[in-house]
């Protein structure tokens, strides 16, 4: 659970007791709410009850009406709870008077998720990309935040020293989010040469997006396997975590992928999505994301036994839309088909694959269908070029993917894999047997 000390540097503390809350005022909240408690079980807070109310519109001081206020404050007092998680995102001001009228902790979806990312984030790029998204979202709300997150305590919204203070810490807010973003920037500079480096070999890449626990680093581990077995080699330790929790991914993998006759490609493992993600944080994480923009193929994740998996499809596809601008040909594939009760009808329109990442089953289907996609209908040859045909040469190395390039006496040899029409019309008298 997350708290800020005076430098505004997060620190944690464990064990909360928590009603969650939601306000059922658009689509039915009841699947939303069930993902709400499993967030907190993730940012380990238990839940004691849940609260829910109808209103034709949220209640602009509170959210939910001032009789449920008064009612949930007793629920509080009488079952000895030290938090309430609401489903909506609060503003600085709701914050700010709830926490008044119930006397417990009160946060909302938004920071929950945001402090799940906080305590699972790893690398450097994902802790300053949470600590963005968590300073853009306090930003606004510096008023409001009373037991949860500021540590003005009772000096809020009273003039004199406590709005002076408010001041100097949105300045000190606004100098950090600048210090962020440009340290961000040098970062993605950095990986920007890694991957142009990736793209001159021309090594495709293939993300594996989805809602989260749906069973993508399962899938990768399991692909990897499958590469492993076809190239006789135990590369155990490539694999990533696959783990049954929210957000156990948060740092993209990457893993080169190599299929035999040179169908290499570089497969990513990304972080999963849930409703109602943050704004701020899918903005944040764009940067580490953008790799999946430039991907050559995505293959959207389902967890095909779990029956609302139609509103996982849609909430992965909206955030799809977010990042890519293009449309990136797409696998669905429907996982953890060993449990699933029945074979879910593909509506997306897309080439669509039913596996099992757990039993292997349907695992080498899914390969093939990637293969399809980004090697379409190439082949790997050998080919000896004489020093006089120097046009084919560079016509090859611009238009295939070189393996290696060697220079003999009678031309030059080349180990790459071309498209077969290229083959038929430039380089099949200068095949090599092998
Ligand atoms: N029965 C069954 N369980 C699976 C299958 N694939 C994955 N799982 C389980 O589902 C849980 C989540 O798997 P992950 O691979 O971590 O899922 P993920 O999509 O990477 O999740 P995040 O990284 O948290 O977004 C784990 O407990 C896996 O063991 C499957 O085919 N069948
Ligand atoms: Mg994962």
């Amino acid at each position: 659970m997350i708290r800020f000390n005076e430098h505004n540097e997060i620190i944690r503390e464990d064990a909360y007791r928590a009603i969650v809350v939601g306000l059922q005022w658009k689509e039915d909240i009841s699947r939303s709410m069930d993902e709400l408690e499993g967030l907190c079980e993730a940012d380990g807070i238990t839940v004691e009850g849940r609260v829910e109310q109808s209103l034709k519109r949220p209640d602009n001081a509170t959210l939910i009406g001032s009789g449920k206020v008064k009612e949930l404050a007793e629920l509080c007092a009488n079952m000895d709870v030290d938090t309430v998680v609401f489903n909506d995102e609060l503003s600085g001001v709701q914050i700010r008077n709830l926490e008044e009228a119930l006397n417990v902790r009160v946060i909302d979806r938004t920071i929950l998720i945001l402090d799940i990312f906080a305590d699972r984030a790893t690398s450097p790029e994902g802790k300053l990309q949470v600590e963005l998204a968590q300073l853009q979202y306090r930003m606004p709300r510096l008023t409001g935040f009373g037991k949860s997150l500021s540590r003005l305590g009772g000096g809020i919204g009273t003039r004199g020293p406590g709005e002076k203070k408010l001041e100097t810490d949105r300045r000190h807010i606004a100098g950090r989010i600048d210090d962020i973003k440009s340290e961000l920037e040098k970062i993605v500079k950095n990986r920007k040469i890694q991957r142009a480096e990736r793209e001159r070999n021309e090594i495709p890449v293939v993300a594996l997006m989805g809602y989260t626990n749906s069973g993508k680093s399962a899938i990768m581990n399991a692909l990897l396997s499958e590469a492993a077995q076809l190239q006789n080699s135990s590369d155990a330790n490539k694999s990533v975590e696959s783990r049954d929790m929210l957000f156990a991914t948060l740092d993209a993998q990457h893993r080169r992928i190599s299929l035999g006759k040179g169908k290499d490609f570089v497969l990513i493992d990304t972080v999963g999505f849930v409703s109602g993600l943050p704004h701020s944080l899918v903005e944040a994480f764009k940067s580490t994301l953008e790799e999946v923009r430039d991907a050559d193929l995505l293959v959207h994740v389902v967890d095909a036994s779990y029956e609302n998996r139609d509103f996982q499809i849609e909430v992965t596809e909206n955030v799809i839309r977010q990042l890519t601008s293009k449309g990136t040909p797409t696998i669905m594939a429907y996982n953890k088909m060993d449990i699933a009760e029945e074979r879910p009808i593909d509506a997306t329109g897309n080439e669509a694959v039913f596996l099992s990442a757990k039993t292997g089953e349907g695992v080498g289907e899914l390969s093939e269908k990637i293969c399809e996609v980004i090697f379409g209908d190439m082949e790997e040859i050998c080919v000896l070029i004489p020093y006089d045909k120097g046009n084919i040469t560079s016509y090859l190395c611009e238009n295939g993917q070189i393996e290696s390039m060697e220079y003999v006496a009678t031309g030059t040899r080349i180990k790459g894999k071309f498209k077969t029409e290229d083959i038929k019309r430039h380089a099949w008298k200068y095949i090599e047997q092998s």
